[in-house]
């Protein structure tokens, strides 16, 4: 997504401003390693783009940016909830307006904070206080961090994923490879199936790996390069692609934009609300996903 034409509201510092796009103030990172976008409607990273090479994230074409609806594409943070074992699907702070916290940089890059607490419409929907900060650390790789701490009186339970879109040159030339084999089919009413160790895809995929490597690799003949996804403090890789039927049954997607991503999702995934991570009060967790490009 291309940055540098959306209008500067703020000049924070040599590297960062606020720019916006229609209904949405987004943080811009220029720095000489790389250039990134996040989204302060969801704390919502939009683009990561290292010098030279082609964005790594995918964002739609049809992306709605009316500061209420969901960005699609990108890195949605899925909190405190992954899919539809709550409502709404995928939990609500991926809709919240979150706040700049700090931004600092150096040769080496910019590490960017958002932060997000409770409020009444969150406490309407899950009546628990807590604090996400989420670190977005750009340099030549992007390392994405959701810090999730319990702030309430009483423990309580929690999933979700950093939902990150690729971008690919054509997904049917792409192979993905350390997903593991093992994988819940969210298409076959979640039947646990087992895999190849090589992906390549024909077709859409609603897939929860559950027993990733720690490196994933997406190999991009077209864009002749590989992204490499390393995630931490997950129980699962999830992979989605709608393919066309899907995309045709998305406003947000236009019908060929399944041609070009995959999802590889960093996720606590858990197959009902009370059965994800439990954190006491003031207990801490955090979800990590790094992305790496390599030609
Ligand atoms: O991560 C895969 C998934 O759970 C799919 O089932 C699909 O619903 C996708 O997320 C997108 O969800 P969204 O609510 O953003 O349309």
């Amino acid at each position: 997504m291309d940055l540098h034409t959306l209008p500067t509201l703020t000049n924070l510092s040599n590297c960062v401003t606020i720019v916006e796009k229609d209904n949405t103030k987004i943080v811009r990172v220029i720095h000489d390693k790389a250039t990134a976008g996040i989204s302060l409607h969801g704390g919502h990273v939009i683009s990561f783009q290292p010098t030279g090479k082609a964005d790594l994230i995918w964002m739609s074409e049809a992306a709605i940016f009316d500061g209420k609806t969901a960005l699609r594409g990108g890195i949605p943070v899925c909190w405190p909830w992954f899919a539809r074992i709550g409502s709404p699907s995928h939990g609500f702070a991926r809709t919240q307006q979150w706040t700049l916290v700090e931004h600092r940089e150096s040769e080496e890059g910019v590490v960017v904070t958002l932060g997000l607490t409770a409020n009444d419409e969150t406490l309407a929907i899950w009546p628990y206080q807590f604090s996400l900060l989420l670190h977005v650390a750009i340099s030549e790789t992007l390392q994405v961090t959701l810090e999730i701490t319990n702030r309430d009186e009483k423990p309580w339970t929690f999933s979700g994923a950093l939902h990150t879109y690729l971008q690919v040159g054509d997904i049917r030339q792409t192979t993905t490879t350390g997903m593991g084999r093992e994988y819940i089919d969210n298409l076959q009413d979640n039947i646990i199936c087992q895999g190849d160790e090589v992906l390549q895809l024909t077709d859409t995929i609603d897939r929860v790996y559950t027993t990733p490597e720690p490196l994933i690799r997406l190999h991009d003949p077209v864009l002749k390069r590989d992204i490499l996804v390393e995630n931490d403090g997950h129980n699962s890789t999830v992979l989605w692609n709608p393919w066309l039927q899907g995309a045709q049954s998305m406003a947000d997607m236009t019908d060929d934009g399944y041609q070009t991503m995959l999802c590889i999702e960093s996720t606590v995934h858990s197959p009902c609300i009370s059965a994800g991570i439990t954190l006491q009060p003031g207990e801490q967790h955090q979800l990590k996903t790094t992305l790496t490009v390599s030609d």
